[in-house]
């Protein structure tokens, strides 16, 4: 079983505010369509979730307990949610709406817990689950962000994946010269390399992402919309990470 996150980059215009970035979206769509095999997807917020997120001061630790906010910001990410699930219905895809603010939160520590029986029991019965970045309860903080790569991690350890990938705007983890790495082992490997990404993001960006993988037992890899169908293929494009 696959766990694959699309890139809030890739499913979205960064650069405008709540855009669908309808021609990527139907790339990654259309090779999803043509993988067979079990699959749980995730997607980022991008130009949803984001922008809501930061007017509100909510980042994955600073919590709000303003319900207008929670709302807005997961009204947000719903609509985008809506969008992903509708291009792979297109495709024939058995794509289904897992939304996380109903099913996940945090305790006060800030560990996710997740209720996992939701998405294997789709899978069992042949859906492909799609949740996304959305905003939970966090214990003694009203409401905090959780990120995609949160719940990629969260899946694939729940659902014990064979295969994790993440496909963004990037082919893979770049050294300081801009070049592809092969293979990430430790974060100590890139630590330097690494700054945060240059758009509104409130959840860390590449060198969380990083982080979070490497926590993993399962192999993922890092790859653009280019290398997705190789990724669900089998191949390794981009960097692999662990
Ligand atoms: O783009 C964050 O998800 P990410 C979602 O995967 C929100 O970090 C609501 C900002």
């Amino acid at each position: 079983m696959i766990v694959l996150k699309l890139g809030g980059s890739v499913v979205t215009d960064k650069s405008s505010a709540e855009t669908v970035a309808e021609e990527r979206l139907a790339r990654a769509a259309d090779a999803i369509a043509a993988h067979d095999g079990d699959l749980v997807l995730v997607h980022g917020g991008g130009s949803f979730g984001h922008p809501h997120a930061e007017r509100h001061g909510v980042t994955t630790t600073d919590g709000t307990d303003d319900a207008r906010a929670v709302v807005e910001i997961h009204g947000a990410m719903k609509e985008l949610n809506a969008a992903v699930v509708r291009t792979l219905l297109d495709r024939d895809v058995p794509a289904v709406p897992v939304h996380p603010l109903s099913a996940a939160s945090r305790d006060d520590d800030g560990t996710l817990s997740l209720s996992i029986e939701t998405p294997r029991r789709m899978l069992g019965e042949g859906f492909v689950p799609v949740l996304h970045g959305d905003v939970v309860a966090h214990a003694g903080r009203g409401a905090t962000i959780l990120s995609g790569d949160e719940l990629v991690v969260a899946l694939a350890r729940g659902l014990d994946a064979d295969r994790v990938g993440l496909c963004s705007d990037v082919p893979g983890v770049l050294d300081e010269s801009g070049e592809v790495l092969t293979r990430v082992e430790t974060f100590g490997d890139v630590a330097d390399a690494l700054g945060g990404s240059g758009d509104t993001d409130v959840t860390g960006g590449m060198a969380a992402k990083v982080r979070e993988l490497l926590e993993l037992g399962a192999p993922a890899s890092v790859f653009d919309l280019d290398g997705l169908s190789s990724f669900l293929g089998g191949g390794a494009p981009g960097t692999r990470i662990g």
